[in-house]
């Protein structure tokens, strides 16, 4: 299976900063997936790293500016998911679809960040599947599903084992555009995958549901067009 991740950099590189068991456990991960036979494409966020810069540099300039010190934290968490994966992956983070197709013609494990400013690594990923024909882009995140609302900060809200691209556009397209911000899958993502009719999971970022992910035994939520 063509497989793309998008992985939360909050789940990669939580609060407490980076860790070398975790890594290595998404390493693992991925490269079990890799020796399934499974090809592997991993777009990383930027997490806690890009939030805190955002928040300061915000008070200063604008958001696009904002945005790209953002994609060089999705860069730098790539570099650090790249160094643990060893010989299975480059030691590049292409900057554009043409170059990480050709990464994963080598028989690698593709790890990219961000592009351009103006959307988060959720519209990254989603354009790669759909450049590279992906049988399955796999939302692994720091929540477990999509909700009805954000489950964040509502508490009635309602998770959903399965909607479809419409629905997903619905839930999702109020969510804000700003740099560093956070709804569980971004506007211009949910548009990607409504037009490229993109089977997409959203699952909880952990590497059990992300090995759980290919099989179907997962227990996020199915997004069908
Ligand atoms: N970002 C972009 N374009 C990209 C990827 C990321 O502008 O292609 C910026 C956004 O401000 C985003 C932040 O919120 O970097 C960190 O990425 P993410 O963790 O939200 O995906």
């Amino acid at each position: 299976m063509d497989v793309v991740f998008a992985l939360g950099g909050s789940v990669l590189m939580p609060k407490e900063g980076a860790s070398t068991e975790n890594i290595q456990n998404y390493a693992q991960a991925f490269k079990k997936l890799k020796e399934m036979g499974h090809r592997v494409s991993v777009v990383v966020g930027g997490g806690n790293t890009a939030r805190q810069y955002i928040s300061v540099a915000r008070e200063f300039t604008n958001e696009s500016f904002c945005d790209e010190i953002g994609i060089l934290a999705t860069r730098m968490n790539s570099m650090l998911l790249i160094s643990a994966l060893g010989k299975d992956a480059v030691k590049q983070v292409p900057e554009n679809f043409k170059d990480a197709e050709l990464i994963l013609n080598m028989d690698k494990i593709l790890v990219m960040g961000g592009t351009h400013p103006a959307h988060t690594t959720d519209a990254v990923s989603a354009t790669l599947a759909e450049f590279i024909d992906a049988d399955l882009l796999v939302i692994a995140t720091n929540v477990d599903g999509v909700y009805t609302k954000d489950p964040r900060c509502n508490e009635d809200a309602v998770k959903l084992d399965k909607i479809n691209t419409k629905e997903l556009l619905e839930i999702t397209g109020s969510n804000s555009m700003s740099a560093g911000s956070s709804g569980v899958v971004d506007p211009l993502a949910s548009k990607i995958i409504d037009r490229a009719k993109l089977k997409t999971i959203v699952i909880k970022g952990i590497p059990e549901e992300i090995l759980a992910s290919i099989s179907g035994n997962h227990n996020g939520t199915t997004i069908t067009p």
